[in-house]
């Protein structure tokens, strides 16, 4: 655990994450909370200037690469973010006291600032200010402005800047430069090619500015330098701006704007569409600056990560921060992530089951390998669907040990159903659930039934891993089975409405998927089947045995620094009471009536409570929705708090490996579904609120079928927003 941190929640105005001192052991860190993503380029926080143990990454959604012997990976493309200085021949950063640092992100519009007062011995004092962006405008498109002022004295300047191929992913660099050129005096060209062969990539940058530009011509970083006199009191600006442009992009690659065209040109355009995504996701608290904040930057985080094209990208388990997970894909999207984006950004969520749509084939290939019929999702996925979880954890965390999640933690396949069916139910697309949603979810159905195992006593599914991952290899998952029952009803349900609704349709999906007439009821049939584990007071069983494991207190071993798997270790933890997450009360959030009645999801939820160690960074948040929605309005509260200190904090000491995507998109939920408690009822949104008792007043909309709901919430009420966030053009306004 992180005990060092320093408090990011400083200014006035809940749109910025400040920092305003710079401390060198939480850089890393750091660089994954101010990453500035557009939905097709993330760019961690770095800083320009170069710093001993720094993660410099740019990543371009679906750009996966596989070095050889390895898993595909979300590999660092070549970087534009480098700028090293020198006054008066003293590097810029290096030995200069950084005086007046301030680094702020505004999350309303994308820019990421640093300004710093510097000063060499020998040397006067400069001012210097950073910002840049990734044009939410201009996706491909990303732009660095530096403007320095000498303050005491001339100063002499030299800059260098250029595209940098050697940046490592983590360890090594993914792309080779194939040719350089310098289409104008300003412009740098790059045409790079990925270490296997899959892929091409052109970078262009243009940079203007004083100075007469020479160029540095190193093989893996080409770059240009100026030379120029800081003249005292007269701010001097460089702009740099970088397109990229890859193999799988369409069109041909657009140069970068030129010198006549300013940053806050640029910035302005970006701006704009942000403010569109604004209108949608804009969340105000009153009441409570801290989860007012917090919520921003997790919308701002989730947005910025969310791949803005169908192109069968999805967001990673780590936001497109940091090189955690190599940015495979988990049901950290499907659950925690889509859920939200279906009812803020309906177009994001609709990409992201495009990505699971292509990847059909790959869990259907996942199926055939383990013997069985339909669609088997694979527990990581990177480009093409298949299964890429690896084998044993790698040799950094200590002696290997074996990684089963992607064998057997099976309920990944119901989370894609889940995720495409809560989509349709709110949006109404038909078109998705006839052209894909219905596939996705009816071959996730022939896998269950054919992976049922049916016994006298009903059917089973044996040896799987559920969200809690402390114990593996277990029969009769709650959440798993719970789950894999909803799957099959839900395709029953879809496959006979179909052949009512779009009989052609229904005929043609029928005989590709080989699904007969009594299909559907044998689903139904199978569904009733199977084993739920309960006992007399109502509690569900975790799985086949969970009661009779040793119970362990967990107030005895707080506060901890380490997890209970850790300081129990792996075969005392399996034999043990302690869970690691959320898992039959993350059921209750997807499932709330199949759990059971207030009364008995209460009862479950004390059980559970005391037996999780919150080990998982998915947990906290689900619990916080949980408990709102249960009416234990503190505990939900003291969750959710938890919850933003995840990476806002580093409490878990990881943030340096990139943002965790399911406890940003946990905190939305639980402050939407949880804390305003919006849910479907029938086919009609409702809100229940449930607000923490510091928060006056919270606003937000959503949308259900079109249609943008604009509200606001005191205490247990909701009624109509007040006109606080600009209206769009475009989005159909509920009138009624
Ligand atoms: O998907 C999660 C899993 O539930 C717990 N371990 C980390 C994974 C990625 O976030």
């Amino acid at each position: 655990m992180n005990t060092s941190s320093v408090d990011l929640n400083t200014g006035a105005s809940t749109w910025h994450v400040v920092e305003d001192r710079f401390v060198p052991s939480l850089a890393a860190g750091r660089e994954s909370i101010f990453t500035i993503g557009n939905g097709h380029l993330s760019t961690r926080g770095s800083f320009e200037e170069r710093i001993p143990g720094e993660v410099r990454a740019t990543f371009i959604h679906g750009l996966f690469v596989t070095p050889p012997g390895e898993l595909p990976l979300l590999g660092a493309v070549p970087d534009w973010t480098e700028l090293a200085m020198t006054f008066d021949g003293h590097p810029f950063g290096a030995d200069g006291a950084l005086g007046g640092y301030r680094r702020s992100l505004d999350m309303r519009t994308g820019i990421l600032e640093r300004e710093v007062l510097w000063r060499a011995s020998e040397s006067g004092v400069v001012k210097v200010r950073f910002r840049r962006l990734v044009s939410m405008a201009q996706p491909r498109l990303a732009a660095l402005e530096v403007t320095l002022t000498a303050l005491t004295n001339p100063v002499e300047l030299w800059l260098e800047t250029g595209i940098d191929t050697a940046v490592p992913s983590p360890s090594f660099s993914v792309w080779n430069p194939l040719r350089w050129s310098r289409p104008s005096k300003s412009n740098l060209r790059l045409e790079a090619a990925s270490i296997d062969g899959a892929h091409r990539l052109v970078v262009e940058t243009s940079l203007s500015g004083p100075g007469r530009l020479e160029m540095i011509r190193d093989p893996h970083h080409h770059r240009f330098t100026s030379q120029t006199m800081l003249p005292v009191g007269r701010p001097v600006t460089f702009t740099k701006f970088t397109v990229y442009h890859s193999s799988r992009d369409s069109g041909e690659p657009a140069a970068p704007p030129g010198p006549d065209v300013s940053f806050d040109k640029v910035a302005a355009a970006s701006g704009r569409a942000w403010a569109r995504r604004w209108q949608a996701a804009t969340i105000d608290i009153d009441g409570d600056k801290i989860a007012e904040r917090g919520v921003r930057f997790a919308a701002f985080q989730v947005i910025g990560a969310s791949p803005s094209d169908d192109t069968g990208a999805a967001v990673g388990a780590k936001l497109a921060s940091g090189f955690g997970y190599r940015h495979h894909v988990f049901w950290d999207t499907d659950i925690f992530i889509v859920p939200y984006l279906t009812v803020t950004l309906p177009g994001l969520a609709r990409n992201h089951l495009g990505y699971r749509y292509r990847g059909l084939d790959g869990a259907r290939r996942k199926a055939k390998r383990y013997g069985r019929e339909g669609a088997f999702y694979a527990w990581e996925s990177a480009d093409t669907g298949d299964e890429v979880t690896p084998e044993w954890t790698s040799p950094s965390f200590g002696p290997p040990s074996r990684i089963w999640t992607g064998e057997i933690e099976e309920h990944i396949t119901s989370d894609v159903a889940f995720a495409a069916h809560n989509y349709w139910r709110w949006t109404g697309d038909d078109k998705f659930m006839r052209d894909e949603g219905m596939e996705m979810i009816v071959e996730g159905a022939r896998y269950w039934a054919s992976r049922l195992q049916i016994e006298a006593n009903g059917a089973h599914i044996r040896g799987v891993i559920g969200p809690d991952e402390y114990h593996s290899h277990v029969d009769d998952s709650f959440f798993t089975n719970l789950m894999a029952g909803w799957h099959l009803r839900t395709a029953a349900d879809l496959v006979e409405h179909m052949v009512v609704d779009t009989p052609r349709v229904a005929a043609s999906m029928s005989s590709r998927l080989g699904i007969g007439p009594a299909g559907p009821e044998s689903w139904r049939r199978l569904a009733d089947d199977i084993v739920l584990l309960d006992r007399a007071d109502g509690v569900w069983e975790q799985h086949a045995g969970f009661f009779e494991l040793e119970p362990v207190d967990l107030s005895k071993f707080t506060p901890r620094l380490k997890s209970m798997y850790d300081l129990l270790g792996m075969e005392r933890a399996e034999r043990s009471q302690v869970i690691k997450q959320a898992d039959v009360v993350m059921a209750m959030s997807l499932h709330p009536e199949a759990v059971g009645s207030r009364p008995r999801r209460k009862r479950n939820w004390d059980y559970y409570i005391e037996r999780c160690d919150q080990g998982s960074s998915l947990s906290m948040a689900v619990h916080a929705r949980v408990a709102a929605d249960l009416g234990l309005g503190g505990e939900a509260y003291d969750l959710f708090r938890a919850a933003l200190a995840i990476d806002l904090e580093d409490i878990m000491g990881n943030a340096r490996d990139g943002l965790h995507a399911a406890t940003q998109g946990g905190i939305l939920q639980a402050t939407i579904f949880g804390f305003a408690g919006l849910r479907l009822e029938g086919d009609e949104p409702v809100l229940r609120p449930n607000l923490p008792d510091s928060w006056d007043r919270m606003g937000f909309s959503f949308f259900h079928r079109g249609k943008r709901f604009e509200r606001e919430l005191t205490g247990t009420k909701a009624r109509r927003r007040r006109a606080a966030s600009p209206k769009s053009t475009k989005d159909k306004e509920e009138r009624a």
